[in-house]
């Protein structure tokens, strides 16, 4: 008995002097980026010199076709070669009042902080998006408010709009007004307050052909650039401004459909001068496809009046 007892004890010590489950680093070897899990919905940031992608795990087991994600991930590089998953460091009923459904987020850094705005399913409410905060880029991330940010109620649509609030994207203007757009089937968009975990007024739609849902805000020079996801199967498209609150004028297609994807999820950075498409298809073999999905990198670049030009996805990636 007592050798039993002494067993047990080491065991328990042995599992606790453990480390949580090691980094995993790899070498990108071109596109997918990742080719051994299933990663969607790329939101990426740039801090301190490093690229950081935080993208939901898909994990619907085939032949399932349906979105099975519970949880995000991150992965940084200091030089887009070189990539280190860390530590799952967010969980969608790490939000208590949501029952799960880590879709489509975006991580922005404000004063030290990191604030990650995901979608998740709000109890028998339908969609609504949360916020949690962190110290560090790769967190531990914490609900930030412990309840929703943005509810389905909100936006009044009927009550048939369950989906509407999806999809955030945030983006802190050059005078620190911060904004968070966001949508599906309507894009709506309102100002953060500084605490960046609360409005700042009220909330606005902004009307832009055939937009499906997956905003995403970036700058370049003068000229802001508002793409999403647009139809379906779905291409992306984009608009731009010289104001972050528009009026947004439509200037075509920036990406085609991604293969055997239904979605397309666009991230843009710009890391040492040069600008980034970051996106998912279902590219892996033999399961990949809709709800299996693949995050991937192409390099983008721009015409000399500001516009787009298409992106070419292609295989090898950005090397
Ligand atoms: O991953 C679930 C949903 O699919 C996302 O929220 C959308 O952007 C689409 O990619």
């Amino acid at each position: 008995m007592k050798q039993i007892y002494s067993l047990l004890v080491t065991g328990l010590l042995l599992l606790l002097s453990f480390p949580a489950k090691a980094d995993t680093t790899f070498v990108a070897r071109g596109n997918p980026l990742i080719d051994y899990k299933y990663t969607a919905d790329p939101g990426a940031m740039v801090y301190d010199g490093k690229v950081y992608i935080y993208a939901g795990h898909d994990e619907c087991p085939p032949p399932k076709e349906h979105y099975l994600i519970n949880e995000w991930l991150v992965f940084s590089s200091p030089d887009m070669k070189t990539w280190t998953e860390h530590a799952v460091p967010l969980k969608a009923k790490d939000f208590s009042w949501a029952s799960g459904e880590a879709w489509a987020s975006q991580v922005i850094e404000r004063d030290d902080k990191f604030y990650w705005y995901v979608t998740v399913e709000h109890k028998n409410r339908g969609k609504a998006i949360g916020v949690a905060v962190a110290d560090s880029p790769i967190g531990p991330f914490k609900d930030a408010r412990g309840s929703a940010l943005i509810t389905n109620e909100m936006t009044g649509q009927t009550p048939k709009m369950m989906w509407d609030d999806i999809d955030p994207t945030v983006y802190i203007d050059d005078n620190g007004q911060a904004y968070l757009y966001w949508g599906n089937v309507q894009c709506y968009y309102a100002k953060l307050k500084e605490n960046m975990i609360e409005l700042d007024g009220p909330i606005r739609k902004v009307d832009l052909p055939a937009f499906t849902e997956a905003p995403w805000i970036h700058k370049r020079g003068d000229w802001y650039y508002l793409s999403y996801a647009s139809g379906f199967p779905e291409k992306i498209g984009y608009a731009m401004s010289k104001s972050i609150e528009g009026p947004w004028e439509y200037k075509g297609i920036l990406n085609e459909l991604a293969g055997n994807c239904n979605t397309n999820h666009q991230a843009i950075i710009e890391f040492n001068g040069d600008w980034y498409f970051i996106y998912h298809n279902g590219a892996i073999n033999t399961a990949g496809g809709s709800f299996r999905r693949s995050v991937c990198i192409d390099r983008l670049y721009y015409n000399p009046d500001g516009t787009m030009k298409r992106i070419q996805m292609t295989s090898e990636g950005i090397f």
